[in-house]
């Protein structure tokens, strides 16, 4: 099930377009030309994410393996990990050689790079990138979840294994900023891991307010194993962290810290975390993880992709 919204794409040539988001995406699509004609310019009116929302019998299942330690992982048998370098192979896809054709120069990725970075370090992990391609394909280039251009496009750059991280960058359609991957789900697609990134997303790209690199945070913590802060609601169990207070749903835009609160009642203490990297703010608004994602990414990661 993919979590998806409708957003408004303004874009200076084709302003206004909305763009349609659905599970089904083989028919009524319209094509992204806004994306795919401008590249530069666009403004995002809210974040989307489009990495799906597990099921209960998935979160349940998830849950039940990392307790009990599959192989390799906590509990059981294999080593735990608390943190750790990634290898981060890089995949530009573009229209063409220039900048407005998608061609994102080394610097924005190393930007990139430093950002996640800085947002992992607390918690132990770092990404070290070992290589960049650059491949020239229309269709890959306005990707989106679920369709062959998607398959094709990983099948033919994915590297590495399950602890390796492979990032596409493509103006992505449908209006999205990107979308991930659960480590649970390697194990039964390995060509289909990694984090598709929309370009202009990146450091000093043109997709404001998103556009200081924390699009690839948020959806590298799906990749490790974390669900949106909103997941669930008001439940108790949530997004399966306990010190991420729970939140009614999706928050946008630049609330302060500790302004907001969905959940009220005893049974939910605790202001929504707006602030966090798993939420749907703007990028100058979330600044971090909290101990509880560590101790899940940590566990997850040793359960499912560690010498995987
Ligand atoms: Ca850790
Ligand atoms: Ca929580
Ligand atoms: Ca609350
Ligand atoms: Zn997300």
């Amino acid at each position: 099930m993919m979590n998806c919204r409708k957003l408004s794409l303004s874009a200076i040539f084709f302003a206004g377009a909305l763009v349609a988001c659905g599970e089904d995406t083989s028919s009524t699509q319209q094509p992204v030309s806004t994306n795919s004609t401008t590249g530069h310019g666009q403004s995002k009116a809210d974040r989307g994410c489009a990495t799906r929302t597990p099921d209960a019998a998935e979160v349940e299942r998830v849950n039940n393996e990392v307790a009990k330690g599959k192989p390799g992982g906590g509990g059981g048998g294999g080593t735990v990990v608390t943190g750790g370098t990634v290898d981060v192979y890089a995949h530009v896809i573009n229209t063409g050689s220039t900048r407005s054709q998608g061609n994102i120069p080394d610097s924005m990725i190393a930007d990139q790079i430093r950002v996640l970075n800085d947002a992992y370090a607390p918690w132990g992990w770092q990404f070290r990138l070992v290589s960049t391609d650059r491949t020239t394909n229309a269709a890959w280039y306005t990707v989106t979840p679920g369709t062959s251009a998607e398959t094709q496009m990983k099948n033919a750059l994915r590297q590495g294994t399950a602890d390796d991280l492979n990032m596409y960058f493509a103006n992505i359609g449908d209006g999205l900023l990107g979308w991930a991957t659960f480590p649970n789900s390697y194990a039964s697609k390995p060509k289909d891991d990694g984090v598709v990134i929309l370009s202009e997303s990146l450091p000093g790209g043109a997709a404001a307010p998103y556009d200081l690199g924390d699009t690839a945070t948020h959806e590298v913590g799906h990749w490790m194993g974390l669900y949106h802060t909103f997941q669930g609601g008001c439940s108790k169990t949530g997004d399966q962290v306990a010190d991420t207070p729970a939140e009614r749903s999706a928050t946008f835009g630049c609330p302060a810290p500790g302004s907001q609160d969905s959940c009220t009642g005893t049974r939910y203490p605790g202001t929504d975390p707006t602030e966090n990297f798993m939420d749907y703010t703007d990028d100058g608004c979330m600044f971090e993880f909290t101990s509880g994602q560590d101790a899940r990414m940590d566990a997850m990661f040793s359960t499912y992709r560690y010498g995987k």
